[in-house]
């Protein structure tokens, strides 16, 4: 089977004022930066690409462009077919704190025609970005008044602009990346009917798919009583919780951040049972199960029976010759293996 042939090509423009956090928050979700890192980096020069592999055969085209002036002129003259055409997704980054907010608006507005014009099907985010600078009290009311005036600008676009108040220091950034990317994800319902099915086979409460280098969640399945878990950003607040430990791990072991995997992690308590585990080459799989060793266990064992066919969906580095046919062992299979037997064998 060759993944590559399906691979879906996405490209996403990156735009904003010089200094609005755009290389910030690119820096943090997908290349390992923490926080207070990112006042090291300096501004971008024209266009900087990325290209960033994701579950369900996503190829993210990247361009982080420069806001000076000067750049953002260029792009929309010289360069304005060659950066404004086969557009999937315009992620515009608002400063909050920005003293000309008229003049963002007016740069936003000459931005959407020339995506209006090049690539009408576009989507365009905009996010509102430093909102840890407002007061709490404040951003809510802000952010509201904030969309109103983008909103009248998006000419073209008024009715699908979806906006996301962020900050690179919260989970936030997390919540809006979450949806940028599942808009993007081109079979992502193909996913979730394999989740919803591998959910009923283990009677998991929720499972949560997690792409292994950003920690973004891919999707989930919730079942049951869990619809009403009052924590609604947990999705995101497990993102940022992985990446800090990611984080943590590279800086104790010295391994590079974007090394930094952990085989399982397991939580066992009186009432649920948690743990996380690697699904395929790119995802991790979180489930939420009721308190009980068996369940856990065939658990287990029915997500590694499961590998091979969320396999067929991601996109490998690996030549992944025969593996629909003939399941390959790694070092951590052995080891679900060797509790398979066991299961099969009645110990557990
Ligand atoms: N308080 C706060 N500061 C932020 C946040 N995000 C980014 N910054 C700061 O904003 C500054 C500029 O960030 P950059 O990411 O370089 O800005 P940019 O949009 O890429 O700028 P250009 O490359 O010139 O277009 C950095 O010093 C960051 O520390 C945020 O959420 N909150
Ligand atoms: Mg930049």
């Amino acid at each position: 089977m060759n993944s590559g042939k399906r691979q879906k090509q996405r490209k996403v423009l990156l735009m904003g004022k010089s200094g609005a956090g755009k290389s910030s928050m690119r820096s943090i979700v997908f290349s390992n930066y923490v926080a207070k890192d990112v006042r090291r980096l300096g501004a971008t020069i024209d266009v900087e690409h990325s290209n960033i592999k994701f579950m369900g055969n996503l190829m993210l085209n990247l361009w982080d462009c420069g806001g000076q002036d000067g750049f953002m002129e260029n792009y929309l003259t010289h360069q304005r077919e060659h950066v404004f055409s086969n557009v999937a997704v315009l992620i515009f980054v608002f400063d909050v704190e920005s003293r000309e907010f008229q003049s963002d608006l007016v740069d936003y507005s000459y931005i959407v025609q020339a995506l209006g014009e090049c690539s009408p099907q576009a989507k365009i985010f905009c996010l509102i970005h430093k909102m840890d600078l407002v007061t709490a009290r404040l951003r809510l009311p802000l952010f509201e008044e904030r969309i109103e005036f983008i909103r009248g600008s998006s000419e073209g676009f008024k009715d699908s602009v979806d906006f996301f108040a962020t900050s690179i220091w919260d989970q936030s950034l997390y919540k809006a990346w979450t949806q940028i990317i599942y808009y993007l994800i081109p079979n992502a319902s193909t996913i979730e009917s394999l989740l919803q099915q591998l959910a009923e086979v283990i009677d998991a409460r929720e499972l949560i798919l997690y792409e292994r280098t950003t920690c973004l969640m891919v999707t989930h399945v919730t079942r049951g009583l869990e619809g009403q878990n009052p924590f609604t950003d947990r999705f995101e607040r497990i993102s940022s919780i992985l990446k800090t430990h990611k984080q943590s791990m590279a800086r104790h072991t010295g391994i590079p951040a974007g090394s930094a995997n952990f085989a399982e992690m397991q939580i066992k308590t009186s009432r649920f049972m948690f743990f996380i585990t690697r699904l395929t080459e790119n995802t991790n799989l979180a489930a939420s199960i009721p308190p009980s060793e068996q369940v856990f266990n065939a658990a287990r064992v029915n997500i590694l029976l499961a590998r091979h066919r969320f396999a067929e969906l991601d996109i490998s580095n690996k030549p992944r010759a025969g593996l629909s046919h003939a399941y390959q062992r790694t070092s951590d299979d052995k080891e679900l293996a060797d509790i398979a037997a066991g299961y099969v064998g009645g110990k557990a």
